[in-house]
């Protein structure tokens, strides 16, 4: 496309023209080599007194490192040379030079903090390591919308700024549109169940959702990316099934596509795809086994969500992404259905890999009047979501979905510590900018 070669792809015995940025310099006196890194890896450059033009040794001895530079030149065999060749180069033109003081060091020679990371993205993405993060989750992101082309979904993108929220007051982000005030959307929620009442039936999107989570954790960001699925004509277990399908796809895409990147980030041998179907746990048994395992102070009993200490507790005990299923009504929101044995138990679930929560979804409530109902049992208005619930008069099928959080699927395939690695640039209570 542009005329010159990746770095890894340079044979020797070929003039190539390659081109990236100034890995190192190492000057040996006499001879010195250049080490010239791009995104297909990195090359040795020759540069030897006697043989060469004065002018082209000065070029590529006086380039300051992470300076961007193209060199044009012959590949030769060389065993000493990391990759087994080397480029004799004819000439060097230099195309960008940096600083000689650099706020990180690409090399990874010299550890940095991740705010120091964070506010110098760019530099910090030309650590192999760093890269590879996001190359996986591109891969990720490729297998899922395989998975969800195979469940025959139509991909949708709906609003991201929006009149109200779905998924609790507190944590909106509110914004003024044309003197009105909106909200920048919680969950693709009510636009993805519009969308099974429509003739596409069955969608999927991958998008930005905003929350205003008030702390800083190692596991919330305040955007986020959420997977969305929501299918007309299907139960909450049916939408399970498709969860686990497309879970499972994003793994065995990155098994089957990423394997530098993993031996990379140390996972070469112990990367592993899910397998077998993952449990699933009815909320009452959840608890139990929680209980059970000793590890809170004070014994949960029915109607309490699951903290954080007890997530993990009940993780080590199933060692495996597993469901929790059959919700207390009262802790899932308004658009949950309840079983119709039973108004107490809802078809929420949430899907857990050992470490957290990485879904929650549910069968939904597509009867008119239950829907309004619940608005009002909720404590909300149903007239500000008339927008919604008024499409639920003209032959709303049942229907079911979940939403998973991008990140998260990313920081748990890859067991990284801090959910801003598998982001550019994060958005949390500190940092606005980059
Ligand atoms: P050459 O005959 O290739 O010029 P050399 O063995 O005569 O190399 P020097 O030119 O003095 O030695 O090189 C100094 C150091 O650099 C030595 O440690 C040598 O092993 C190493 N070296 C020389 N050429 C290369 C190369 N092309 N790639 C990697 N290391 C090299
Ligand atoms: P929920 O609010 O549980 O459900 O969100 C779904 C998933 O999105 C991820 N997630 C987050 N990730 C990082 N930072 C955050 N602040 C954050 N908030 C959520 C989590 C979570 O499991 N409308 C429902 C989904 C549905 O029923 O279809 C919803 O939004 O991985």
């Amino acid at each position: 496309m542009n005329g010159r070669t990746y770095t890894a792809d340079a044979e020797p015995g070929e003039t190539v023209t390659v081109a990236g940025w100034v890995h190192e310099v190492r000057d040996l006196g006499g001879i010195a080599f250049l080490i010239l890194r791009d995104k297909s890896g990195k090359i040795q450059i020759k540069l030897e007194e006697d043989s060469m033009d004065d002018e082209l040794v000065e070029t590529g001895l006086g380039v300051a490192r992470e300076s961007v530079i193209t060199v044009t030149g012959s590949v030769k065999e060389e065993p000493r040379a990391p990759t087994d060749v080397e480029v004799v180069p004819e000439s060097i033109e230099v195309l960008a030079e940096s600083d000689t003081e650099l706020p990180l060091d690409p090399s990874g020679k010299v550890d940095a903090e991740l705010s120091t990371r964070l506010d110098n993205r760019t530099l910090d993405l030309r650590k192999e390591e760093v890269k590879a993060i996001f190359e996986i989750r591109s891969e990720i992101l490729r297998s899922v919308r395989d998975a969800f082309r195979d469940l025959g979904c139509t991909e949708i993108n709906t609003p991201k700024i929006v009149a109200t929220g779905t998924e609790g007051g507190t944590e909106l982000f509110p914004i003024t549109y044309f003197g009105e005030e909106a909200f920048m959307n919680q969950s693709p929620q009510l636009f993805k169940q519009l969308m099974v009442g429509s003739g596409l039936e069955r969608v999927f999107e991958i998008g930005p959702i905003f929350r205003a989570e008030e702390h800083n954790t190692p596991r919330h960001l305040n955007e986020a990316t959420s997977i969305d699925f929501e299918s007309a004509f299907v139960d909450h277990t049916e939408a399970m099934d498709a969860c686990e399908h497309v879970v499972k796809s994003a793994y065995e895409g990155v098994a089957e596509n990423c394997q530098s990147q993993l031996e990379t980030l140390g996972l070469g041998e112990e990367f592993e795809v899910p397998e077998g179907e993952f449990p699933r746990l009815t909320y009452e048994e959840a608890i139990e086994r929680i209980n059970a395992t000793g590890e809170l102070d004070e014994q949960l009993v029915w109607g309490d969500d699951l903290p954080t200490e007890g997530e993990r507790a009940l993780g080590d005990d199933v060692g495996s992404h597993y469901f929790i299923t059959d919700w207390p009504s009262e802790i899932k929101p308004f658009y949950i259905k309840d079983h119709d044995d039973d108004e107490q138990l809802s078809t929420g679930f949430d899907m857990m890999h050992p470490r957290m929560e990485l879904v929650s979804g549910g069968q939904r409530e597509h009867r008119y009047d239950h829907l309004v109902a619940g608005f009002e049992q909720q404590g909300l208005d149903p007239d500000q979501f008339e927008y919604y619930t008024k499409m639920f008069k003209y032959g709303m099928p049942p229907h079911a979905g979940w939403g998973l959080g991008g990140e998260r699927l990313v920081m748990t395939m890859l067991g990284l510590d801090n959910i801003r690695e598998a982001v550019l640039f994060p958005r949390d209570r500190q940092r606005l900018s980059p």
